[in-house]
Parts: structure tokens; C-alpha cells; sequence
């Protein structure tokens, strides 16, 4: 059944995590898939797109006024992005944490941005900020009925 963004808490917590171009073109998409699936999270929409200006330019609303917007936004038109929503206890956060810090630099290895990336403008992988975030990019990038609820049977195992 679908769970409304309300109901996006607990074990049903979820978060929007988007490839940028760099990560696809530098084959890292099944190695970033593979940490979160290792980790015990539940995949529940997935799609490749060529994200439209329109779409980039609303995802990074709040970063408008900001000196690199315009070229964010190129960049991020600039090939496939894989968008993709999960779902798991503190997701957000947790993902967050898998993500690292947004300047590569400042990234533990160990963490995706810490381990693949090197340049601010070039780090990989995008990931929710916050709940509310997560909310409203998951309904900006995804229609209802892409984002799939299916009977995790691993999550007894990984959820007490
Ligand atoms: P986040 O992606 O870690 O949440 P934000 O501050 O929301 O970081 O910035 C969004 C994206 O904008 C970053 O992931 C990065 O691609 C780009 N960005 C952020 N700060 C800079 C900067 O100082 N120079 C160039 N690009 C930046």
C-alpha cells in the first residue's frame, strides 16, 4: 500500500538520494547501490534520468542566490543522474553520514565523497539534509506511483 510522506517515520523513514553525473560517468552507481544495500536499507524507487534545468533548478531552490548555483545546475544536467529513494531506521542521517561532508576534502575515508571525490563542485552523490527536505525532493523527483512497497524479509534481521 502507499505510505503517505506523513507516515515517513521509524523503520519507514526516507530519504532521496540522486548520482550526480561525475558518480554515473565515473561507474561508481553500483558501488554507492551496494553500501546501501550492505548496510541493511531498503530500496523502494530507483530511476536514471536526464533531470530537465527546470527540475535541478527547484531541487536547489534554496541555494539560488549562492555565487555557483548556474553551474550546479549545469553540472547537474550535465548526464544521467540515478535517483533513488530508501527507506530504514534514521535513514536520513545515516546517509548523510555515508555521504560525508559536502567538500570531499573535509570527507572521512570511508565515506563516499571521502573515498571517490576531491572537488566541492564534484562530490558524486547528493542526499537529503533533513526530513522535510526528504519530503519535498522525493515528491519533486518522483510520482507515487514509482515508489515501489514491497515485503522486505531480510528487515526482522536488521530491525529488532
Ligand atoms: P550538500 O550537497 O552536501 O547538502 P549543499 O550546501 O546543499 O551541500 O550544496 C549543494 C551542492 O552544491 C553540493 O553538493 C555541491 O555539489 C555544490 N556546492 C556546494 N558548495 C559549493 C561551493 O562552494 N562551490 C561549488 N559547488 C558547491
Amino acid at each position: 500500500a502507499h505510505i503517505f510522506p506523513s507516515a515517513w517515520t521509524g523503520i519507514n523513514e526516507r530519504t532521496f538520494l540522486a548520482i550526480k553525473p561525475d558518480g554515473h560517468q565515473r561507474r561508481l552507481v553500483g558501488e554507492i547501490i551496494r553500501r546501501f544495500e550492505r548496510k541493511g536499507y531498503h530500496l523502494v524507487a530507483m530511476k536514471m534520468i536526464q533531470a530537465s534545468e527546470e527540475l535541478l533548478k527547484k531541487h536547489y531552490i534554496e541555494l539560488r542566490d549562492r555565487p555557483f548555483y548556474e553551474r550546479l545546475v549545469k553540472y547537474m544536467g550535465s548526464g544521467p543522474v540515478v535517483a533513488m529513494v530508501w527507506q530504514g531506521l534514521d535513514v536520513v542521517k545515516t546517509a548523510r553520514m555515508m555521504l560525508g561532508e559536502t567538500n570531499p576534502a573535509d570527507s572521512l575515508p570511508g565515506t563516499i565523497r571521502g573515498d571517490f571525490g576531491v572537488d566541492i563542485s564534484r562530490n558524486i552523490i547528493h542526499g537529503s539534509d533533513s526530513r522535510e527536505s526528504a519530503q519535498r525532493e522525493i515528491t519533486l523527483w518522483f510520482q507515487p506511483h514509482e515508489i515501489v512497497c514491497w515485503q522486505d524479509n531480510a528487515e526482522k534481521w536488521i530491525n529488532e
